[in-house]
């Protein structure tokens, strides 16, 4: 198995992590996400979708978005479980993270991608302007029902950490970061939230 990693991204930063936390080793390929290699013919042949990361195994599938390679990974090495030990731990996982991806990062992303990131992101996606300044709006709701949430809860799935989590707070620290706002006037749930994630040991602490 090898995984096609870049150490510009946050999901790939995300699979970092996570195989650090399984403690997995498996075969990293480097890929040049800043010059587009990422992009090129040879890498949409392995990975139609464009992205990193992704997860070829022996047989020549391959396997993208983290959340999935998480799952899958959960699946083939069952220790250091981060999907959940149980079908209802598990739901409960798939369940926050899609969420998160609906609510927050998507939207977030859009915003980071046809905005502040349209330089980087042009000749590699269609870039809408006009969808930058709406996408952070709606991303700022769905940061505003994390928050309540996470007043509640210390990690998304309760006294829990799973791969929602990682997936999560690598994204969300990354795109903030980049888009250059602060959520710790308006959401400080959310914002101690990915402090408390900063320091965890096998987490923030991963490059
Ligand atoms: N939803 C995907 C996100 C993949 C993604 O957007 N990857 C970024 C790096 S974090 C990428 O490849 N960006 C470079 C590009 O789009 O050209 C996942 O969870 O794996």
């Amino acid at each position: 198995m090898k995984i096609y990693n870049s150490n510009l991204g946050a999901a790939t930063r995300a699979l970092r992590v996570i195989l650090s936390l399984k403690q997995v080793s498996i075969k990293i390929i480097d890929i040049d996400m800043a010059s587009g290699e990422n992009r090129n013919s040879s890498f949409l042949k392995i990975n139609p979708a464009g992205v990193l990361p992704c997860l070829e195994l022996d047989n020549g599938k391959v396997i993208g978005e983290v959340n999935a390679i998480a799952e899958y990974l959960d699946e083939i090495y069952p220790k250091n479980l981060i999907s959940g030990s149980t079908p209802e731990e598990r739901a409960e996982t798939r369940m926050r993270m899609r969420q998160c991806d609906w609510l927050v990062i998507v939207p977030l992303a859009n915003a980071f991608r046809h905005g502040r990131g349209k330089k980087f992101f042009s000749g590699r996606i269609n870039i809408y302007e006009s969808l930058s300044d709406p996408s952070l709006k709606l991303a700022k709701d769905g940061m505003e029902w994390i928050n309540t949430h996470l007043q509640e809860n210390k990690y998304l799935c309760g006294l829990r950490i799973s791969y929602a989590d990682i997936v999560f707070y690598s994204m969300i620290k990354f795109l903030l970061e980049a888009i250059r706002i602060s959520v710790k006037i308006d959401f400080p749930y959310l914002y101690n939230y990915i402090e408390k994630l900063d320091l965890h040991e096998g987490i923030g602490n991963i490059k």
